[in-house]
Order: structure tokens, then C-alpha cells, then sequence
């Protein structure tokens, strides 16, 4: 095994909430891949996928061990370049392997120069009768041996350690886990791995973590299968979680996990402002759309951070939303990148964003293909911009000018009557006083 990562975990002084992205390996898990038939993330798609979390200011991301095949391994490398490449700018990323209490997985991970390992072993009955077989006694005995070994060979890894399937684990015997591996680990994960958990049992489950190990941080993963997943996750945070596990649109195993800006949303609505420092909400939408062109799909109608959420169908609801957008709509959405201008383009802008820029906002008649093209343009031509050009303004020279592309005309009274507007809201016609 070799390790020459120079940073150290220690240099690195956590936020009041670390999102811990595993949209490339827990959301790799999603069966909506395979529906919509493309049955992994390419290497390209890894890449921008990556690219767009750092620049979103996600500052953790978990990655399958490179165990799990060549292809991993080969992507892994792609990856670790975009986050170099983006150090000075953002800062750095660490990047992390998912990995079962097992010397290959252990290995390989240290070998591809992770920067930490997240360790997982189930210790619910049901991974104990029908899992891996293990008692609690091998189970404890396993993960030491191993993270033990890690910690004094590698100290400069991050290390988590998880007791998989923790809601179905009863308290005793998790802290019987954890008591022995808590001095050697940075933090301590609670996955609710087939979605059980109630709000109530996930803020009693923290409290009683934080009281027995009150200098560990916490980090929470919460399935989706009951619906419950957003909320699961807020509790865990509101009660001192500070590392939680996300997915871009939620995606995952079943019914997936919770989603990172459903998550940062509400803790914006709540008021949690310490919760959101450094992290870029205005690219919350944009970020959205990306991944869902990965999938081939729409942002759902369940994110609340998507388009439809902007939606009004009812002739009643659309006459009051003209008056005034608050009467069917509580929140805005503008901080969450559902308006041109926090389309925030620049020479890290990837094509995803471009072309919906070119269709969604401007309505270019584009398709993906030279959607690519005008990006490549753009990050040639980009790095030139005077002081007084914006990268907008380059754009839409580009695909006018140089492409020729025409932009879809929409008589102005259509334009009106359409209340879903992505670009600069009209102002709102206010009714007279009892009018
Ligand atoms: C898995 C299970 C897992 C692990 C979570 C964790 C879960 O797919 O391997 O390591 O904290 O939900 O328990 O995703
Ligand atoms: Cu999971």
C-alpha cells in the first residue's frame, strides 16, 4: 500500500453541516438508470458530476472502492484530476471510499490515493442471521483489526466507521459496536438502510450518540422507503448531525435517500443560515438539472427545488399567482437558481448547463450534440472576456452568430399567459386596495 496524499484531515476545520455527496455511489445503486436505460454513469458524466459538487461547495464525496471493477479504478483517476484541478479555486475535496471491513476493499482504496475510508459492516440481526453470518463478537473483533491497522499505518486517511442497517440494530448492541471502534474513527455513520426510521426515533437515536460520544461527529444516510427520508434527515441535523449523507435528486437503492438541495431548502426555510455556509444555493436548480439530463429525465415534481415547483395549472391559481406570486407560492425559489440570472456561467460551466441555458432561458432551437460544440467554443472564448462582455453575452453570440441557431418565437401574449417563467419574472399586476 502506498499513501502521499499531502492533506491532512486535521488542516481542514469542518462547516456546522458537511454534505457527504454519494450521488456516484449510493446513487449509482438507483434503479433509474437502468430505466432509463443507461445502466451506469460514464466517465464524462462522473466527471461533470463531480466538477458541478465542488463547485457547489461540497467539500466531501463518496466513491465506490475501486475494488468493485476496472472500470472504477480507470474513473477514479479521471476523477481525482477535476479535483485537483479545481484546488486553488475551491479549496480541496476529499474524496471517499465506500468500503466493506475487508483488507481488499481497504487496499485498493489506499492504494488509488483516497483520501479517507468510509467503513460499513451490517450489524442488524438480519445482516447477522442472513448477511455476512457474523456475531457481534467477530463483527467488533473484524472492523478493529482492520481500522486499527489503517489508523496507524495511513493517519493521514479520514476514517468512518457505519454499523449498517443502525435503525434496525437495537441501541445496545450498536453501542456495544461502537464503543470499541469510537477511539479510532472521525466519525461515526447512522444509516437507516431500508428506511424505517420515524423523525421521533431518529432525534431520540442522535441524542443518545451525541450523549455517549460527545466529542464524535455524527453522519446520517436516510432511505426513502417511507417517505420519510427529507425529514429524517432534518431531524438529524437540527439535533446535531454534522456530516449527512445526500444524493442529487435523491437518488439511490429503492427509493433512494435524501435529496442535497430538498435538504439545504429546508434548512434555508427554517432558518438554519450557519447550516448553509459555503455552499452555492443559487446552483441548487442548476445542479438539478444536470443530473436529471444524465438520467434522460426532468427534475421530478417531488424535488422541491425543480421547475414544476413553479408550476400552476389551475385558471384559478395562475390569475392570483400574476397579482401575486405568494398566493401559491410560500417560498421563492429564486436563491435556489429557478431565474436566468443565477444561471451562473463561466469557464467551469459544463455543456449540461449550456444547453439548457440555450433552450430553457433563450429558447434556441439546440440539440445536445451542438449544445457540446458551443460549450467547447465557449471555454476557448471565455477565459478572453473583457471586463464590460458577460459569459452570457458570449453565449448567445455564439449560438447566434457563429452557429446560426433560431430562437423559437412565442407571440408576446403567450409569453404572458405562461406563469412557469424561468427568466425575469413580469412584474406583478397588484389589484387596487379591495379591489
Ligand atoms: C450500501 C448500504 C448503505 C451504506 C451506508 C453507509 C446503507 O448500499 O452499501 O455506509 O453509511 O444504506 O446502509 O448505503
Ligand atoms: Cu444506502
Amino acid at each position: 500500500m502506498t499513501s502521499d496524499s499531502p492533506f491532512q484531515f486535521r488542516r481542514y476545520m469542518p462547516r456546522h453541516l458537511e454534505i457527504v455527496d454519494t450521488t456516484l455511489r449510493e446513487g449509482s445503486q438507483s434503479s433509474l438508470l437502468h430505466d432509463h436505460h443507461k445502466y451506469f454513469f460514464s466517465q464524462a458524466d462522473k466527471m461533470e458530476i463531480l466538477r458541478a459538487l465542488i463547485i457547489y461547495g461540497v467539500k466531501f464525496v463518496e466513491l465506490f472502492a475501486p475494488m468493485v471493477s476496472p472500470r472504477e479504478q480507470d474513473d477514479l483517476v479521471a476523477i481525482q484530476s477535476v479535483r485537483d484541478e479545481l484546488i486553488t479555486q475551491k479549496g480541496y475535496t476529499f474524496l471517499l471510499a465506500h468500503v466493506r471491513c475487508h483488507p481488499d476493499d481497504v487496499s485498493s482504496a489506499i492504494d488509488a490515493g483516497f483520501d479517507g475510508l468510509n467503513f460499513y459492516i451490517g450489524t442488524s440481526v438480519h445482516a447477522q442471521r442472513n448477511g455476512h453470518g457474523k456475531g457481534l463478537n467477530q463483527i467488533i473483533h473484524q472492523a478493529r483489526s482492520l481500522i486499527e491497522q489503517v489508523r496507524r499505518d495511513y493517519p493521514h486517511l479520514v476514517v468512518r466507521f457505519s454499523g449498517e442497517d443502525a435503525f434496525r440494530t437495537p441501541e445496545e448492541e450498536l453501542f456495544r459496536v461502537y464503543d470499541e471502534v469510537v477511539p479510532l474513527v472521525h466519525r461515526l455513520g447512522t444509516p437507516d438502510t431500508v428506511g424505517v426510521a420515524t423523525p421521533a426515533a431518529v432525534a431520540r437515536r442522535v441524542k443518545a450518540l451525541r450523549q455517549r460520544y460527545p466529542q464524535m461527529d455524527l453522519e446520517g444516510h436516510f432511505h426513502d422507503d417511507r417517505g420519510l427520508a427529507l425529514v429524517n434527515a432534518l431531524e438529524a441535523v437540527k439535533n446535531g448531525t454534522r456530516y449527512m449523507q445526500t444524493t442529487l435528486l435523491g437518488i439511490g437503492e429503492r427509493s433512494g435517500i435524501n435529496s442535497m438541495t430538498a435538504l439545504l431548502f429546508n434548512l434555508f426555510i427554517e432558518r438554519e443560515y450557519d447550516k448553509l455556509e459555503g455552499y452555492h444555493l443559487r446552483g441548487s436548480y442548476p445542479i438539478n438539472v444536470v443530473l436529471a439530463s444524465k438520467l434522460n429525465k426532468l427534475v421530478q415534481s417531488k424535488e422541491p427545488v425543480s421547475l414544476t415547483n413553479r408550476t400552476h395549472i389551475a385558471g384559478v391559481h395562475q390569475k392570483a399567482v400574476l397579482n401575486d406570486a405568494l398566493a401559491y407560492e410560500a417560498h421563492t425559489l429564486d436563491q435556489f437558481g429557478v431565474t436566468e440570472s443565477e444561471i451562473l456561467l463561466g469557464p467551469l460551466s459544463g455543456w449540461n448547463v449550456i444547453y439548457y441555458f440555450l433552450k430553457e432561458i433563450k429558447y434556441f432551437q439546440v440539440d445536445k450534440l451542438v449544445a457540446k460544440e458551443i460549450a467547447k467554443a465557449f471555454k476557448e472564448r471565455v477565459y478572453g472576456i473583457a471586463p464590460d462582455e458577460s459569459p452570457a453575452q458570449i453565449l448567445m453570440d455564439l449560438a447566434q452568430k457563429e452557429f446560426g441557431l433560431r430562437r423559437l418565437s412565442i407571440p408576446q401574449p403567450y409569453r404572458d399567459a405562461v406563469v412557469q417563467h424561468l427568466d425575469a419574472r413580469p412584474e406583478p399586476v397588484r389589484l387596487k386596495d379591495g379591489g
